[in-house]
């Protein structure tokens, strides 16, 4: 990358450039019957960002972007990048108060949201107290509402070129909402130069990601995993793109791959379960041959999955680990080097340590909290100053993530920092227990949580899902406790179990453990 001083713009690197290396002519996207080449990627990157400038929007304003997985994305996120402005995707999912809350955290100049979206948020439009530009994008009528304005026709008219303006690698790029378990969604600020980081490290070293990919993310753009795997890795490698704008279910995902054949799946945990357990369901097979490597991260991919994937399509999946923060994957395993149920080894790029209570770096094979060092960590969180002045130490990050990394270099996940228990003065992993609960055949799901007794101590309690067939009842938990006892040092097993319907997950599949704990 170049130093401070010299022009760096991240839509002109992964975009124009791609276009002057000669892939003008090739598709960058692959969506629904469409497809869309690099050229007109540019010009419809170019458009975007012709029309915020004429809108008075420049460097540095944020504009929230409320979209589906929809070659607009693509055009809103470089267009804003591209004239310096600071595009800020969210979930399309959230609620009404979520996206007030978006919108005057940030203070964003300007939305660009999908017509459904606005449906749901027009009610509120006196309460967005910074906000000046409403730019809906209709997929039927153009929208005709005074004040608003429509994405299509406001772009149609504009030129097609624009040059990118003067930014450097540190200047802001983006931001994305990171939310923790507690309070509310945090505005990380990332730079220019962070996907460039993180391009180099996880797409191009660990994935070899080439011009021959094709991508699939099921996880989508407006999370960093996802950010990643369906945009801006696809657009560094120049290789093409699949989206899918549908809630993933078994169905959609079996069958995009069967249509679009991609070579890299990205997935997490509950989904590569529910995929296992669908075909196991299932009265035809289905052909993932295209695939030559499949991608989780998430959470901590469970060993059983892992192996009956590969048994069935005969291609590994590495589990890694990231985050909103450090925008992609730093600790993964690699092509041909699977560890079943570690995390892997740290990505190049990064350093890692792992440290206890008094920051003292712990030796191999013990518990401690794990930081991270990355080009593509973000600045930090927009208006946070006593949590930066925690979290982002220095050079190192603090991830709140509990490990342990072996003799061989290999590092294994041991819960959220707040998720660990102490049983009987022994610290315990939720992770280890609920993975050897997973390889019971009546278990679907678990989670393992920390409850305090009457007596203050606490004990490990299992809530599990139970796969179709079985009868939750005190025979059952009385045979899960032993399984437990036998696959663990005894002292580990559950001590209470109950069954549920569901687990509590966020957005991105994630258990939400705090949610147990408190009832
Ligand atoms: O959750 C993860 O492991 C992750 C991976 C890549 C990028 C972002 C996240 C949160």
């Amino acid at each position: 990358l170049r130093g401070i001083g010299s022009p760096y713009n991240a839509a002109d690197r992964f975009v124009d450039e791609q276009v002057k290396n000669g892939l003008g002519s090739k598709i960058a996207i692959y969506y629904k019957d469409q497809t869309v080449t690099y050229q007109q990627l540019q010009e419809r990157m170019n458009q975007v960002g012709n029309a915020l400038k004429q809108l008075g929007i420049g460097m540095e304003n944020r504009i929230l972007l409320v979209c589906p997985d929809r070659p607009e994305f693509f055009a809103s996120f470089l267009g804003s990048i591209k004239i310096g402005a600071v595009p800020i995707p969210v979930n399309t999912m959230m609620s009404p108060s979520d996206y007030e809350y978006f919108l005057n955290n940030s203070r964003a100049k300007a939305v660009i949201l999908h017509e459904e979206n606005w449906a749901k948020i027009r009610h509120l439009r006196a309460r967005f107290v910074y906000l000046e530009h409403i730019i809906v994008i209709c997929e039927s009528a153009v929208i005709k509402e005074e004040d608003i304005l429509d994405f299509h026709s406001m772009i149609e008219q504009q030129p097609t070129t624009l040059e990118a303006v003067h930014t450097e690698s540190f200047d802001s790029a983006f931001w994305l909402y990171s939310s923790g378990s507690t309070g509310n969604p945090k505005g990380t600020i990332h730079l220019q130069h962070d996907m460039e980081c993180a391009f180099q490290s996880f797409a191009r070293q660990v994935l070899q990601m080439n011009e021959q990919d094709i991508t699939f993310s099921a996880s989508k753009l407006y999370f960093a995993y996802g950010l990643g795997n369906g945009m801006y890795f696809p657009l560094g490698a120049g290789c093409s793109t699949v989206l899918l704008d549908e809630k993933p279910t078994p169905e959609n995902i079996f069958a995009t791959i069967e249509r679009y054949r991609p070579t890299i799946f990205f997935g997490v945990p509950t989904l590569y379960g529910s995929l296992l357990e669908y075909a196991e369901r299932s009265p035809r097979s289905f052909d993932l041959s295209s695939l030559r490597i499949c991608v989780s991260a998430g959470e901590a991919l469970p060993g059983s999955f892992l192996r009956k994937w590969k048994q069935l399509y005969g291609v590994d999946i590495l589990d890694g680990i990231g985050s909103t923060e450090a925008l992609h994957i730093y600790i993964s395993n690699t092509i041909g080097n699977v560890r079943e149920g570690s995390t892997g080894k740290i990505v190049p790029g990064f350093e890692a340590k792992i440290v206890n209570e008094a920051g003292v770096r712990v030796p191999p094979n013990e518990i401690g909290e794990l930081l991270i060092k990355g080009d593509s960590i973000a600045q930090g969180y927009w208006g946070l100053h006593e949590e930066n002045k925690r979290k982002f130490n220095g050079e190192w990050y603090y991830t709140g993530d509990k490990y342990l990394m072996d003799s061989d270099g290999y590092y294994w996940y041991c819960g959220r920092s707040d998720d660990m228990m102490k049983v009987g003065g022994i610290w315990v992993s939720p992770i280890e227990l609920e993975n050897a609960l997973l390889k019971h055949e009546a278990v679907l799901e678990a989670a393992v949580v920390g409850v305090k007794l009457d007596n203050d101590l606490e004990t490990p309690k299992a809530y599990i899902v139970l796969r179709e067939g079985y009868t939750p009842d005190e025979q059952l938990k009385a045979e899960l406790q032993a399984f437990a006892k036998r696959e663990l040092a005894a002292y580990k097993y559950p001590r209470m179990i109950e069954f549920i319907d569901a687990l509590p997950k966020t957005a991105t599949g994630k258990i939400q453990r705090f949610k147990l704990r408190t009832g």
